[in-house]
């Protein structure tokens, strides 16, 4: 039985210490994807967080700075937000816990010394390395079969090799180009037309039954605009309901949604350029509502759509809220959002996931979660203790393995 403060911190340390994460939204690959997984320190320093908090002090033209090699923009980088400046921003401060973790000299400041490491691992070295660090059993993917690279890897048997990387089937450009997209479609042997006539919401419905299929993808993924409604007669409105919402429901696949994106406010700033927008959640509302039989998995990139997204969930058991995405993933707001959703949902959420891009961020992304996760579970069991109620360590376990990734499987029931 825990009876005191102390012995709460020490289990709390403990579980978070040896949960077996299950990070459900991610940009990493397997070793058999080859160069599409981004890892090494070079990687870490441009990730496109990065590039956009260099370019607050830099007056570079943007042309100039990403025709650099990579490692040159990397040095570009370090220098700026390292060295010129102390390194207190978020994304800042991950690249040093990835390096302090790795086991490398922080104090050195010695790019070429972090080089060096790296000269002698190979990926699959750096995969096991880097998830054994992260406490990371399995990652899910983001896989969009409009990209020729990846429809060819995913057509040669490459990417069901490593258990510890499950697919999640990204739709973006269908729903959100589909202009163009379906002409993808087509070349693959689809009868579908610019206009979703005939027998084309059919064939999309088969397209994505067969990439589900193909990837064994435990969801299907889109981002979305912070306008997205259902409501018009849209193509990409009559694409959710005649294709993906039947497909996900027959195939058992949760349909993800990603709100609240705006796309390239500063297209020079290529992929740093997104930025956020407050949605409308009525919108999941009435997919919630008219479609009780689906699975939603949902999260939103406003701050300000926290606390109606945590009490949505509470009307809705098809509806899974996870992550504190992208903006959001900041330790003020990661607290403010898990102590919402611990105070409106109990533990029948999944709190984070990292949306590494780079191999090594899973180290960086879970430390950091984890610590502040703990923190805010440490409050509410304190809360709870104060009552009067028991708890065990055993009780611990479990509640943190639901919140790591046993509410995840759950919700997807296979
Ligand atoms: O659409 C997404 O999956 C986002 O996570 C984008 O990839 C974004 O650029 C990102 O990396 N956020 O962390
Ligand atoms: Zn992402």
């Amino acid at each position: 039985m825990i009876t005191d403060s102390q012995q709460l911190k020490t289990v709390l340390q403990n579980e978070l210490s040896v949960v077996k994460i299950t990070d459900v939204h991610t940009h990493v690959f397997p070793a058999d994807f080859g160069s599409m997984l981004l890892f090494g320190i070079d990687e870490v320093l441009t990730y496109h967080y990065l590039i956009a908090e260099f370019f607050r002090y830099s007056t570079m033209p943007y042309g100039e700075f990403f025709a650099l090699s990579k490692s040159k923009q990397a040095d570009l980088i370090w220098q700026t937000l390292f060295l010129d400046h102390s390194p207190v921003s978020e994304a800042q401060r991950g690249a040093l816990t990835v390096l302090r973790r790795l086991g490398l000299d922080v104090q050195s400041r010695s790019l070429e010394e972090y080089r060096e490491y790296y000269r002698s691992r190979t990926m699959a070295q750096q995969i096991d390395t880097v998830f054994a660090l992260a406490g990371v059993e399995e990652v899910v993917m983001t896989n969009d079969p409009f990209d020729p690279q990846e429809r060819a890897l995913w057509k040669s048997g490459a990417g069901k090799e490593d258990p510890r990387f499950q697919a999640a089937l990204r739709i973006d450009p269908l729903l959100m180009d589909y202009t163009n997209a379906y002409k993808i479609l087509q070349a693959e042997g689809y009868e579908v037309d610019a206009s979703l006539s005939g027998n084309s919401a059919a064939e999309v419905r088969r397209f994505l039954t067969d990439w589900i299929g193909r990837m064994g993808a435990l969801y299907m993924a889109v981002s979305l605009p912070p306008d997205f409604n259902l409501s018009d007669d849209s193509l990409r409105t009559r694409i959710v309901k005649e294709c993906v919402l039947p497909v996900s429901q027959g195939q058992n696949v949760p349909f993800a949604m990603m709100i609240g994106v705006k796309k390239l406010v500063n297209e020079q700033l290529r992929l740093a350029g997104d930025s956020v927008g407050k949605a409308d959640i009525t919108v999941i509302e009435e997919l919630c509502t008219q479609y009780p039989d689906n699975k939603f998995l949902v999260t939103m990139l406003s701050r300000e759509n926290q606390h109606e997204l945590a009490i949505t969930a509470r009307k809705y058991r098809n509806l899974m809220v996870f992550g504190c995405w992208w903006f959001l993933n900041n330790p003020s707001i990661v607290k403010e959002i898990t102590k919402i959703r611990l105070e409106t949902l109990g533990l029948s959420f999944t709190p984070q996931h990292s949306d590494a891009r780079v191999l090594e961020h899973l180290i960086y992304k879970w430390d950091h979660s984890k610590a502040l996760i703990g923190e805010v579970l440490e409050e509410k069991y304190t809360d709870l203790l104060a009552t009067g109620w028991t708890l065990t360590p055993d009780e611990v376990r479990r509640d943190i393995g639901a919140l790591f990734g046993d509410n995840f499987h759950r919700f997807l029931d296979r």
